[in-house]
C-alpha cells in the first residue's frame, strides 16, 4: 500500500502524458468491486480501490488482477487504506487520486446481518455514503473539478414490501436496518444532486451473484452446498424462508450499468433487473438439478436463517434503464445458477485435496 504522498507525486509526473479515465472504487475487495474494476482496466481506466484494513488479506476476488506498485507502469489498480466510517481517509484519497469518478459500493451488505448489527450498519451504509459525498462536495468546493461523477449502489431492498413489479416511481417500504440505510443513502444522493449539482446517480439494484458472491447469501450457499454434496464433504444444507422471490441476474452484466449511469448527460437514478422472478426454491431445484441431485434429500429447515421482517417478492421493471441507457442483461437465471454450480464443483474438489492430504476439516461447512 502507497502513501498519499508517493502516490500523489507519482500521478503528477504522470498527470500530463495520461489522458486515462481515473474510477475510485469504495468496496473494491466485494463481489462487484471485483467485477466492475476488471470492467474498467478493460476499458482503460486506471482503478483506484479503497480497502479497509483486516487481521487477514481481504483482497482474494481481486488478487489475479493485482500488479505490485513497484512495477508502477503495469500497474492500474492501486490499493488505499480507508473505511467509509474515517471521513478524513475519503477526503484524502479523493484529493490524491483526483479521480473523474466515484463508485460507492462498500458495505455492511448482508440483510439478516443488519438486524445484528444495526448500528454499524446504519454507519457504514447510511453516514458512509454521505461522508464520502460530503468529500466529493467540499473536494470539488477546493479544487474546482466539478467533472467528477459519483455513482451510489442502492437496492431493490429499498422497496421492502411494496408489491412487485418495482420501477424508480414505486414508493420504498424497507424492511430491515440495511434497508433502511439504503434508503437514506438513497435520499443524501438525490439531495447532493439536487443542493450541489453533483453528478450523483442512484443505481437501484436487483440481487446479482456470481460465483464470486459472499457465501452466505443464500444463492452461494445453495451452490457452494450442491459442489461439496456432490463431491461428498457435506450431506446436510440448513436454510431459513425457501418462499422468498428474487429478481437474480449476473454480477457482470450488472457493473456496466453502473458505468452506463455515469457516462450520460444528465445524473439520474436507474432499477437495474432482469425482470424475472424465482423463489429460493426453485434456485435450489435447479441448482441441485443440475448436479444430478435432488435438494428434498439434502435441505433442512432452520428457524434461525428466518428474519425478524422478510422482504417477500422482489422483481424489478428495468424499462428505463433498457430505454436510457441501452442495458439489458446478458446472463439468464439458468446460465448463471449452472455458472455457479459448476465452479463450486471444481472449488468442492480441490477442497477435497485437501482434506484428503489431512490439511482441512471437511466437517468445516461454509
Ligand atoms: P460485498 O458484501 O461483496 O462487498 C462489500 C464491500 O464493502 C467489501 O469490499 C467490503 O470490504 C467493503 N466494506 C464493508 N464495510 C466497509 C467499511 N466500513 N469501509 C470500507 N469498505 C467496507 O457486496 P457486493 O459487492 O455484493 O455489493 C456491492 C454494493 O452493492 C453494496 O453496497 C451492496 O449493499 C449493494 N448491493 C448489492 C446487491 C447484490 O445483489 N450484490 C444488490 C443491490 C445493492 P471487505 O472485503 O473487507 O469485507
Ligand atoms: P438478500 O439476499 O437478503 O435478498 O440481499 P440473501 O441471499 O441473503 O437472501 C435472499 C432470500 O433468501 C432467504 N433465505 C436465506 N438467506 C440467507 N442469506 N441464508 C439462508 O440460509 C437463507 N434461507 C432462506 C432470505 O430470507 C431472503 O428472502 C441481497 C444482498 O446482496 C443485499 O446487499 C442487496 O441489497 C440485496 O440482495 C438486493
Amino acid at each position: 500500500m502507497a502513501s498519499a504522498a508517493a502516490v500523489r507525486s507519482e500521478s503528477e509526473s504522470e498527470s500530463e502524458s495520461k489522458s486515462a479515465k481515473i474510477a475510485l472504487i469504495t468496496g473494491i475487495t466485494g463481489q462487484d468491486g471485483s467485477y466492475l474494476t476488471e470492467f474498467l482496466l478493460q476499458k482503460g481506466y486506471e482503478v483506484h480501490g479503497l480497502i479497509r484494513r483486516s487481521s487477514n488479506f481481504n483482497t482474494q476476488r481481486i488478487n489475479h488482477i493485482y500488479i505490485d506498485p513497484h512495477n508502477a507502469h503495469k500497474a492500474r489498480m492501486k490499493l488505499h487504506y480507508a473505511d467509509l466510517t474515517d471521513a478524513s481517509s475519503l477526503r484524502r484519497w479523493l484529493d490524491t487520486i483526483l479521480p473523474d469518478e466515484v463508485y460507492n459500493l462498500a458495505a455492511q451488505s448482508h440483510v439478516a446481518v443488519s438486524f445484528e448489527i444495526p448500528d454499524y450498519t446504519a454507519d457504514v451504509v447510511a453516514t458512509g455514503a454521505l461522508r464520502l459525498l460530503e468529500a466529493v462536495r467540499s473536494h470539488i468546493a477546493s479544487s474546482g473539478r466539478s467533472h467528477i461523477r459519483y455513482y451510489q449502489a442502492g437496492s431493490s431492498e429499498m422497496f421492502g414490501s411494496t408489491p412487485p413489479p418495482q420501477s424508480e416511481n414505486t414508493p420504498f417500504h424497507p424492511r430491515s436496518p440495511y434497508a433502511a440505510a439504503k434508503c437514506a443513502a438513497h435520499w443524501y444522493t438525490v439531495n447532493y444532486r439536487e443542493a450541489y449539482g453533483i453528478f450523483a446517480c442512484n443505481g437501484i439494484l436487483f440481487n446479482h451473484e456470481s460465483p464470486r458472491r459472499g457465501e452466505n447469501f443464500v444463492t452461494r450457499k445453495i451452490t457452494r452446498a450442491v459442489g461439496r454434496i456432490k463431491i461428498g464433504l457435506q450431506s446436510k444444507l440448513f436454510l431459513g424462508n425457501l418462499q422468498a422471490s428474487r429478481d437474480w441476474g449476473f454480477a457482470g452484466d450488472y457493473v456496466e450499468a453502473m458505468w452506463l449511469m455515469l457516462q450520460q448527460e444528465k445524473p439520474d437514478d436507474y432499477v437495474v433487473a432482469t425482470e424475472e422472478s424465482h423463489t429460493v426454491e426453485e434456485f435450489l431445484a435447479v441448482a441441485f438439478g443440475s448436479a444430478g441431485l435432488d435438494w428434498k434429500d439434502h435441505v433442512v429447515i432452520d428457524k434461525r436463517y428466518f428474519r425478524p421482517t422478510e422482504v417477500d417478492n422482489l422483481k424489478g421493471d428495468a424499462s428505463k434503464a433498457k430505454k436510457v441507457l441501452g442495458w439489458k442483461p446478458k446472463v439468464g437465471f439458468e446460465q448463471l445458477v449452472k455458472m455457479m454450480v459448476d465452479e463450486d464443483i471444481e472449488l468442492a474438489k480441490r477442497e477435497k485435496v485437501l482434506v484428503d492430504a489431512g490439511y482441512l476439516d471437511a466437517q468445516q461447512q461454509p
